[in-house]
């Protein structure tokens, strides 16, 4: 089997790329990237040095590049993780969201078409759903109704896939996943953000009243996850994936600064994202059920385990920290 794994360079893609070249050494498993701000190699150092791994620098818009890379390499399979990826970033440029994730998209659904291959899987996002109120559950039948500019664009990302199957008869699937959490976490996202800047004696800046809630899911039990629907997934289908780990912002927050031995202090309550989704949840009885999922991962078990991954890998957290990222810092929350 030869993969494509588009955006593999990202916090998921490479620990699904890591996680791949793990369970099957004799997959052909391509990463192609563009290398944006949240794009790093160093996350694969682990097996960049693997015979069936190869890289190739460039962008899902790149037609020409796209479609040679599908044939020199005999892909089978795209699994399209390249976006842009960040709610806040959305909100203050939205343009390359549009760019990357509807016009890419495109782009790599046509190369999918015209070379006729087996699949093409698109990781997609539970934000798409928009927000739940205090009960209930996101389901794939949940209507669309996205709220930020990036969930607009991953929403119309995922429109087109859905138009491709239905027009061109194109095999594809829909993964839906909630929030992920674990190591090579970019440092701009809430865990990695607090769990660094508690470390850096930083305050903790916390949107609103700290009581929206999100559905965490470990990033090895999502890479599982997204193994079973390109192996098993049935054509056309939508996949939601999540572990039923719904906690408050603040909660989390607390519980990071706990598990290092920090005080409160460091919270900052600041204000509020700009259309800020109250609470996402999913409903994973149809992985479950049908693909037979289950998550090895427990919210305590994984965030302990990811804390010390932080403590562990300093080097790779403080290099980033520092350049075009405390430019985006000190726009975001200002020179704190
Ligand atoms: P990330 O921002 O860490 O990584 C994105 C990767 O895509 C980077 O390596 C970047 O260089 C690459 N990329 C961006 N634009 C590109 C382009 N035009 N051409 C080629 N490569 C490009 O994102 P992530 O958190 O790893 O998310 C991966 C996917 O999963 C995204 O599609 C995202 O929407 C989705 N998702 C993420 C989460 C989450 O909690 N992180 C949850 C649900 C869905
Ligand atoms: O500094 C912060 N303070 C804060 O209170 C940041 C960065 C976030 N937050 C809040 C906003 C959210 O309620 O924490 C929650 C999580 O925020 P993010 O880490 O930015 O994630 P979210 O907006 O939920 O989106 C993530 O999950 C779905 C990913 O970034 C998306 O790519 C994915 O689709």
């Amino acid at each position: 089997m030869n993969l494509l794994v588009t955006g593999g360079a990202g916090f998921i893609g490479s620990n699904f790329i890591r996680y791949m070249i793990d369970k099957y050494p004799h997959y052909t498993i391509v990463n192609y990237d563009v290398l944006t701000y949240a794009g790093n190699l160093e996350n694969l150092a682990s097996v960049e040095k693997h015979p069936n791994y190869h890289f190739i620098k460039g962008d899902i818009g790149d037609k020409t590049l796209v479609n040679d890379t599908v044939k020199n390499y005999a892909i089978d399979i795209i699994v399209n993780f390249a976006a842009e990826s960040h709610v806040d970033r959305s909100i203050t440029e939205p343009d390359i969201f549009i760019k990357t994730n509807v016009l890419g998209t495109q782009v790599l659904l046509d190369a999918a078409k015209d070379h006729n291959l087996r699949k093409y899987v698109q990781i997609s996002t539970d934000e798409v759903y928009g927000s739940l109120g205090e009960t209930g559950y996101f389901t794939e039948e949940t209507p669309l109704a996205p709220n930020s500019p990036y969930s607009a664009s991953k929403a119309g990302g995922d429109l087109l896939v859905r138009a491709y199957h239905e027009t061109y008869g194109l095999n594809v699937n829909i993964t839906r996943c909630s929030n992920n959490y674990g190591p090579f976490h970019f440092p701009e996202k809430l865990i990695p953000l607090m769990v660094t800047n508690a470390l850096e004696g930083k305050d903790l800046p916390v949107y609103g009243d700290g009581l929206n809630v999100r559905d965490w899911l470990h990033v090895m039990d999502h890479a599982s996850a997204i193994d079973l629907v390109i192996h098993d997934g049935r054509p056309g289908e939508v996949y939601n994936i999540g572990g039923h780990n719904e906690r408050t912002n603040i909660t989390i927050v607390k519980l990071i600064l706990e598990l290092l031995g920090k005080t409160e202090e460091q919270i900052r309550f600041v204000e509020d994202r700009k259309g800020h989704d109250r609470r996402y949840a999913i409903d994973p009885a149809k992985l479950t059920g049908e693909l037979g999922w289950v998550p090895k991962y427990t919210f305590e078990t994984g965030i302990k385990e990811t804390v010390q991954w932080y403590l562990d890998n300093k080097y790779w957290w403080s290099r980033i920290k520092n350049g075009d990222y405390m430019n985006y810092y000190e726009q975001q929350y200002g020179a704190k």
